[in-house]
């Protein structure tokens, strides 16, 4: 059985889908960021980086979203193209496009927009048009393709959801209008019965809400050091 370690953030939510849709068994271990689970030596053991998501199946430890999307993938046969298939490296290409793009600019535009002690309007601005860049080039895409890779429902589309549902806020409320097609794989993801039972998952564990001085000294390590 899989243990799944995740919290109802964005990266953990795709790895959520992905188990569901997969069909694989798992145990979700709820990780509260806000609590500061993520920090302690056991989850540590598991992924040094101390972030959600990561899974621990029989003898394999996988940490970071993506790499756990592509190891299911591999394991189960599923929702990628298979090996040797051209659409492989266009895969892994898009697959790194929301890794190292649409994943990390968003998240910045969310912590610059929301949570930033100082309203900075550089980094609000550099990391909005980031955002904003990244998802404009999937919604020309989708305009091309009903999927991301190959035409078919697959870990990109996946990996896309997690983050391009909360579009409005790593952006705002009125930015959907600008990205129909992506907005159209959005929505037809949400639903899937698999994103469904994902969502309904999270429900299931109390994770805090609050953003108070426990939650800042867990997630924003960088408030109390000085290294600039
Ligand atoms: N590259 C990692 C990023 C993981 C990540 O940033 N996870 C966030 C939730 S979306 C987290 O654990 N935040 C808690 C913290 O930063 O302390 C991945 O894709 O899994």
């Amino acid at each position: 059985m899989i243990k799944f370690y995740y919290s109802g953030a964005p990266n953990p939510m795709k790895v959520a889908l992905m188990l569901e849709e997969t069909g694989l068994q798992y145990e979700p271990v709820p990780v509260d960021t806000r609590k500061g689970d993520q920090h302690r030596p056991e989850f540590l053991a598991i992924n040094p980086n101390g972030k959600v998501p990561a899974i621990v199946d029989g003898d394999a430890t996988v940490f970071d979203s993506n790499a756990i999307l592509l190891y299911l993938a591999e394991k189960t046969g599923k929702f990628l193209p298979p090996k040797g298939d051209k659409n492989r490296g266009e895969l892994l290409s898009w697959l790194m496009f929301v890794a190292s793009g649409v994943g990390p600019f968003s998240g910045q535009s969310v912590h610059f927009r929301s949570y930033a002690p100082e309203k900075i309007h550089y980094a609000i601005n550099r990391y909005m048009y980031e955002a904003q860049r990244h998802y404009a080039i999937l919604n020309e895409r989708l305009g091309k393709h009903k999927y991301v890779v190959a035409d078919t429902y697959g870990i990109v589309d996946i990996a896309v959801w997690g983050w391009a549902r909360l579009i409005p806020a790593a952006l705002g409320e009125d930015h959907w209008p600008k990205f129909p097609n992506l907005k159209r794989l959005v929505d037809e993801i949400s639903a899937r019965p698999a994103a469904q039972r994902a969502n309904a998952m999270k429900e299931k564990h109390k994770f805090k809400t609050e953003f108070d001085d426990e939650a800042r000294r867990a997630m924003f390590k960088h408030m109390e050091v000085k290294v600039a």
